[in-house]
């Protein structure tokens, strides 16, 4: 039919001003608030950074304009681009409020990661589906576009512009990164690492880079193990072993925000020029037109072959 197409387009969220992060951090933690001392640690990452700007927010929102802009080539006047946010407003569920209030039926969710688990990916999309049952938009989502070809040349592309600036007849490790989860995802039958796993292998053929790593970063501060290792200690090790080059490529994100402006360009890089090591980190992927086209066609195949 020529009906026309909501998609929800979910991203993590980040506060509106410093005053709103303690809100954002009590939600990110189901409801329980920060100590006083995680509060200040956090509230001083986003000084650090950007001096309490929140890059994120604005990186979404031009992502969501590209992406708009896209479709709108591919598909012109089929779909319609919503806002949907886990932590912060509008939320996943104010998008979906949204798309029904001006009357659609039919919508399309996606989230700016392309890594399926049960844990990240799988929550934004139980928020959706839950919300538009209830207000009867049928809503059918992405789980993920990890192997997408326009995302893996995305990808080759930053990497290979970063490899020069390096010595190439010197040891140089490309380190693959993404977001660490508690390990009990493992017992849950999570694609979450295969998926990563598969990204970092297809970029480095496709980049014709032979030596490199898959490492984790970001682990939560909670009490229960979270999957290693960590890029910092990987970056030790290393640098023990004799590599004094590392080239940073953080796969499972896609816009500048906190956990790669902070804990790669603030915090690898400082333990970087402790141990002698050259670290370069690969441009984040933001608007990139190949990403826009990777969301554009995963959006419209999702609408053809629902699942
Ligand atoms: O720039 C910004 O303001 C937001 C940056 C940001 C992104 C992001 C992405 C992911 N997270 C994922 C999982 C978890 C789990 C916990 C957790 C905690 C935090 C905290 C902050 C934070 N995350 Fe995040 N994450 C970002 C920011 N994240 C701040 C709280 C302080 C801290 O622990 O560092 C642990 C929750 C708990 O306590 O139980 C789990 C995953 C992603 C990547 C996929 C996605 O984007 O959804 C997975 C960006």
């Amino acid at each position: 039919s020529n009906e026309r197409i909501a998609v929800l387009v979910m991203s993590y969220g980040t506060p509106e001003n410093m005053d709103d992060v303690e809100a954002y951090y009590t939600h990110i933690r189901r409801g329980h608030p920060p100590t006083p001392e995680l509060l200040a640690e956090l509230k001083g990452r986003y000084e650090a950074v950007t001096g309490g700007v929140f890059p994120l927010r604005e990186n979404t929102d031009r992502q969501v304009e590209a992406l708009q802009q896209t479709l709108d080539e591919l598909a012109p006047g089929r779909y319609v681009c919503y806002q949907g946010l886990k932590h912060a407003r509008p939320y996943i569920e104010d998008g979906v409020e949204a798309i029904a209030k001006d009357g659609f039926k039919q919508a399309v969710g996606i989230v700016l990661a392309p890594h399926y688990s049960v844990m990240s990916v799988g929550g934004y999309n139980k928020r959706a589906k839950e919300k538009a049952t209830e207000l009867g938009v049928e809503m059918t989502c992405v789980d993920s576009y990890h192997l997408h070809p326009k995302l893996v040349d995305a990808l080759v592309d930053r990497v290979v512009t970063k490899l020069a600036a390096f010595d190439r007849s010197r040891p140089l490790k490309v380190l693959f990164s993404a977001h660490s989860l508690p390990v009990r995802i493992r017992e849950l039958g999570d694609p979450y690492e295969q998926q990563l796993l598969e990204t970092s292998d297809a970029v480095a053929k496709k980049a014709g880079v032979q030596d490199w790593e898959f490492t984790w970063q970001s682990a939560g501060r909670t009490h229960e193990p979270w999957l290693g290792p960590d890029i910092l200690d990987t970056m030790k090790e290393l640098s023990e072993k004799g590599y004094k080059q590392v080239l940073s490529a953080p796969i499972g994100f896609v816009s500048d925000h906190l956990e790669v402006l902070y804990d790669l360009d603030i915090e690898a890089k400082a333990l970087a020029e402790e141990i002698g090591v050259h670290f370069e980190r690969i441009a984040m992927l933001n608007t990139d037109r190949f990403y826009m086209e990777t969301l554009a066609e995963t959006i419209i195949a999702q609408r053809e072959t629902p699942q």
